[in-house]
């Protein structure tokens, strides 16, 4: 007989089944004994009673350690008391393979295991629904990413992860030996998809990033992916909008379809709305508001603050100061000099999820703004020479994957939007 998932059970009309999963819970009433098995779609009470079930079933079914992962046969039956309104009453259960006992972690719905220790043992953590929803909803924004990047006809590419110079500024890079030469782990795909562009028009990536930031927060990581956009014959106005919806489709897709997870993870999400500000309006803005400002960032209690004016909106703060952006981003009115940039960050729930803007197209403006930032532009010259036949003004933006997950869902710690995170102590598992 063919398995069938749990969900099935409840939703559709069966009478026999096989079941394959783990065993969430088991309880010992002497004459009446219950195992809750679980799988990927959902929970269901497996029932044995004395003198009805097997003997052998029913001896089994005191003695199977928590995790183990189990096949059961057996019919399904009308239950008022059983959660979901139907039991399984066993004709045979298999161990497929026997959990160790006990368990090195909780994962019981109660847990109160640490984080630390949940990511020592994180192939056990996911065990747990919770834990799972994270990373189903996760799965469903890089499907509604694809979705709508598709949809506004962009490309979608797979750049270099090893490069030969940096390409977000001259710090933060993971070193690499590449045979005789000297090499880096990539810190974003900027270069590359700013060079597509010129001939492809729309590109986007999910795309892997490492940078050697020391600090340990929980806002940072050393390895983070990040949804990559990039769009020739545009500026940063046209991509914050193409950013806006984006955004607005992921989420509405989550909300449309994991109504389940969301309601395990007791999060309730609104479409966002989106809020244009410049930087300079911005600052004002929180400075009547008493928050302390910097002249290049916006600090963590900035962005807390811009969450508390405009909740539930991405707000995008453009026109950003030079100073403050990489050297790629195009200065205003193309100007060498410009104070203000055509650069922006998005912040959403108060925390920046993305950064992006117009890009420099031309070479020489280019070559001074590498030298401005202490960057050699010999390093840069494939980069730079692609510019020089027919490139078009463009622009684009990143959005980190584990940081929209993170504001998403309330998560405290960005630790847990990823699967295996890599931080500053962190190599394993
Ligand atoms: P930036 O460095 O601002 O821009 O990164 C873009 C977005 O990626 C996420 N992010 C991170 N998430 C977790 N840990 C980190 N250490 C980390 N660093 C960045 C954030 C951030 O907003 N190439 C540009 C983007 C562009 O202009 O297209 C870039 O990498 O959500």
């Amino acid at each position: 007989m063919e398995r069938t998932m749990i969900k099935d059970v409840f939703e559709k009309s069966k009478k026999n089944v096989v079941l394959r999963g783990w065993v969430y819970d088991s309880r010992d009433l002497s004459k009446v004994r219950f195992v809750v098995l679980k799988d990927v779609s959902g929970r269901i009470q497996i029932t044995g009673i004395q003198g009805k079930t097997d003997a052998q079933v029913f001896k089994l079914m005191k003695n199977i350690p928590k995790e183990s992962a189990i096949e059961v046969v057996g019919r399904v039956e009308k239950s008022d008391k059983a959660p979901g309104g139907k039991e399984i009453l066993p004709e045979s259960i298999k161990i497929i393979a026997q959990a160790e006992s006990p368990l090195p972690i909780d994962v019981s719905d109660f847990s109160k295991t640490e984080l630390p220790k949940r990511l020592d043992y994180r192939f056990l953590d996911l065990h747990r629904p919770k834990i799972q929803a994270i990373f189903k909803i996760q799965s469903n924004l890089m499907q509604g990413f694809r979705e709508f990047m598709i949809k506004e006809g962009a490309i979608e590419c797979q750049f270099p992860e090893i490069i030969g110079s940096s390409s977000e500024g001259g710090t933060d890079l993971f070193e690499i030996k590449y045979f005789e030469k000297k090499a880096y782990l990539s810190q974003s795909c900027q270069l590359y998809k700013q060079m597509l562009v010129c001939s492809m028009e729309k590109v986007f990536a999910i795309f892997p990033t490492w940078r050697s930031e020391k600090h340990n927060t929980v806002r940072h990581l050393n390895e983070a992916r990040q949804f990559d956009y990039e769009q020739g014959f545009a500026d940063d106005k046209i991509v914050m909008d193409v950013l806006g919806r984006c955004v607005q489709y992921m989420v509405g897709k989550v909300i449309d379809e994991n109504s389940d997870e969301l309601k395990l993870l007791d999060v309730k999400l609104k479409v966002p709305k989106i809020k244009y500000l410049t930087f300079e309006k911005t600052n004002k803005l929180l400075e009547e508001k008493g928050v302390e400002i910097d002249e290049r960032d916006l600090s963590g209690e900035a962005e807390k603050k811009l969450d508390e004016l405009y909740p539930d909106t991405i707000v995008f703060v453009h026109d950003w100061p030079m100073k403050g952006k990489p050297f790629y981003i195009m200065p205003k009115d193309e100007k060498a000099d410009a104070e203000l940039s055509n650069g922006f960050d998005a912040i959403y729930k108060g925390m920046e999820v993305s950064s992006g803007g117009q890009r420099i197209h031309l070479p020489e403006l280019l070559i001074k703004r590498l030298k401005a930032k202490g960057l050699n532009p010999k390093d840069f010259k494939s980069y730079i020479d692609s510019f020089r036949y027919g490139a078009p003004e463009h622009a684009g933006w990143g959005l980190g994957v584990e940081r929209l997950t993170q504001v998403l869902l309330g998560l405290n710690n960005i630790r847990e939007a990823v699967l295996f995170p890599r931080d500053r102590d962190r190599l394993s598992p």
